[in-house]
């Protein structure tokens, strides 16, 4: 994954026409853009493979299934032209495993802890167990809360080079200057971004801001 603007795009909005009239406005501003099931179910799995044509694109399915599953859902991915995909690792390294061995030249990224109130309950105690386990499984990076950005330097510590993304940044209450100064590679932003009225002004804004923080570094 490159790491120019060190910026992500979380593109949740689920009008077809204004979310690729958003990203083509930002994509020379992110490093890449990230499709969740909203936006594929108000339109298709089509749309993964026209963002992929404007931008990389990281498939945020967040897969939790038994290994045959998983593998199944990572092929498709692929399949679709994504370059990224986001999974659980609570399932186990046997479906983590397989989930990385399908994404062959696809960068997997696991998720350590969740960046909402109720990731306290069940991923914070268990993040760094999940950094581990993306470590050993080959994954190219994790995902960790920009809302606790304690957390991200925890992560740090544990998955050394891998990828760091945080999510959590503006509508979740997150700074992204804060998770850059923790560790963070990337910042994921979507309604900051996607639900402004001027969404290329807003994206703008968030990436001097990540680069002033990177510069402090
Ligand atoms: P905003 O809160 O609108 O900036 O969007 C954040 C995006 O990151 C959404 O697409 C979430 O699904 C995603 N996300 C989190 O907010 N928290 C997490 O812990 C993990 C993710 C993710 O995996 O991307």
């Amino acid at each position: 994954m490159k790491k120019n603007t060190r910026m992500v795009l979380a593109l949740d909005e689920t009008d077809e026409s204004r979310a690729l009239k958003i990203a083509d406005e930002v994509a020379d501003l992110v490093d890449a853009i990230k499709i969740n099931w909203p936006l594929v179910l108000s339109t298709s799995p089509e749309m993964i493979t026209r963002l992929s044509h404007l931008c990389p694109v990281i498939c945020d399915f967040k897969i939790a299934d038994i290994p045959n599953t998983d593998r199944l859902i990572v092929e498709q991915v692929r399949r679709r032209g994504a370059s990224g995909v986001i999974v659980h690792a609570f399932t186990g390294s046997d479906s983590l495993s397989a989930a990385v061995k399908a994404a062959e030249d696809l960068d997997v990224f696991v998720v350590t802890e969740m960046s909402h109130p109720g990731g306290r309950e069940f991923t914070a105690p268990l993040a760094e167990r999940f950094a581990g386990m993306a470590v050993e499984a080959g994954a190219a990076g994790v995902i960790a809360p920009a809302t606790r950005p304690e957390s991200i330097a925890r992560v740090r510590n544990i998955v050394g080079d891998l990828l760091i993304l945080t999510p959590g940044v503006g509508a979740q209450g997150g700074s992204a200057s804060d998770a850059i100064s923790m560790g963070a590679d990337h910042v994921i932003v979507g309604r900051s971004i996607y639900g402004s009225p001027m969404p290329r002004e807003a994206a703008e804004k968030l990436a001097k801001e990540i680069r002033q923080a990177a510069q402090a570094l």
